[in-house]
């Protein structure tokens, strides 16, 4: 195999980002089945002081994570209200009360981003697990502590693109590659540094088809490159990745994937809190993952939206440890 990487992985049980909870279940699910093992297997040297795991910050509003959400639990549709009470529904709302459990998003990801650079900054691999994909502004924000010029692939269903302004839900997890881009509520944006952390000319979003207006505006507006499922269904994921991976390492000095597990057809991961059919098949996420190995430009990576309430077998978390292993070099032969 390739040089084994230092990892760090940084577990971030953390849900407030989403509208449902659970996903703070998501890193000791991936870890049970069976990670570390993975990993040795591999190659990498994985010894127990390279697992971190963050602490939570005290959280206001909403109890700890239950042990079981019923199986009913539905993700809130676009436009729905949130089962949460709005505090100031019929004000002059400002931005702020628009953006949910803002306060414990700031502090989770203020002190991830403290730990992402400080793996990044000593030469090794932050390989973080979430959590709620709110997570990434942390992370990059770490990250573009380290990496002045950074790629970014994010893997999603979403695009993660709205604002207060435009965001259906509240959700910040909506909200979290345009915090990254600088657009959007200060306390995101400016968030472990200036902003921008990321340019838009080094974002790739891949497996897009669920957007909001609001989303769909800012894409055209800073001519981000996405491949939505269509045009992964047109192109097939090779030939994706490969524009994909050129895009990303042009004029950058390191590239990240963030992937949400969502990215994948609820067929495969059901396990996660807003899933949208019509999503990437087993083969056609490891191929990406793969081609992203064997082109040796990954220098970081996050896993995230791995709800285990959601599901009885674990099938989710398994399929995370499969990517995560694609990704860090694990071959067929
Ligand atoms: N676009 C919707 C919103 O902003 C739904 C976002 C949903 N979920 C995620 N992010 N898992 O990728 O609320
Ligand atoms: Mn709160
Ligand atoms: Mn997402
Ligand atoms: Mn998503």
């Amino acid at each position: 195999m390739n040089k084994p990487y230092l990892l760090t992985v940084i577990s971030v049980p953390f849900d407030l980002g989403a509208g449902l909870r659970g996903a703070s279940l998501g890193p000791d699910a991936i870890l049970q089945a069976g990670l570390a093992r993975r990993l040795q297997q591999i190659g990498h040297a994985v010894e127990a002081a390279d697992f971190v795991r963050l602490p939570l910050p005290p959280t206001r509003g909403r109890k700890p994570t239950p042990p079981a959400a019923p199986a009913t639990a539905q993700p809130l549709l676009p436009g729905q209200a949130s089962t949460q009470p709005d505090t100031n529904a019929n004000a002059l709302v400002p931005p702020a009360s628009r953006l949910k459990h803002l306060d414990e998003v700031a502090a989770i990801n203020r002190e991830l981003a403290h730990q992402v650079a400080a793996s990044a900054a000593g030469g090794r691999f932050p390989l973080v697990l979430g959590g709620d994909h709110s997570l990434a502004i942390g992370t990059i924000s770490g990250l573009a502590q380290v990496h002045r010029r950074l790629g970014v692939l994010w893997f999603d269903a979403h695009s993660d693109l709205n604002t207060a302004e435009t965001s259906p839900s509240g959700n910040i997890h909506g909200m979290s590659l345009s915090a990254l881009l600088g657009k959007g509520h200060e306390r995101l944006t400016q968030l472990g540094g200036a902003a921008p952390k990321v340019r838009p000319e080094h974002v790739v979003l891949i497996g897009l088809r669920d957007l909001d207006p609001g989303e769909k505006a800012l894409i055209a507006a800073e001519g981000i490159r996405c491949f939505t499922m269509h045009d992964i269904d047109m192109l097939g994921m090779a030939k994706v990745m490969e524009e994909a991976i050129r895009i990303v390492s042009r004029d950058t000095d390191g590239v990240h994937v963030s992937f949400d597990i969502d990215s994948v057809d609820p067929v495969e991961a059901p396990g996660t809190g807003t899933p949208v059919r019509g999503g990437l098949s087993y083969r056609e996420a490891h191929l990406a993952l793969e081609l992203l190995a064997e082109a040796r430009i990954v220098t970081s990576a996050e896993f995230v939206e791995v709800n285990p309430t959601l599901e009885s077998d674990g099938r989710t978390a398994k399929l995370a440890v499969d990517l995560i292993s694609s990704l860090l070099g694990e071959t067929i032969l």
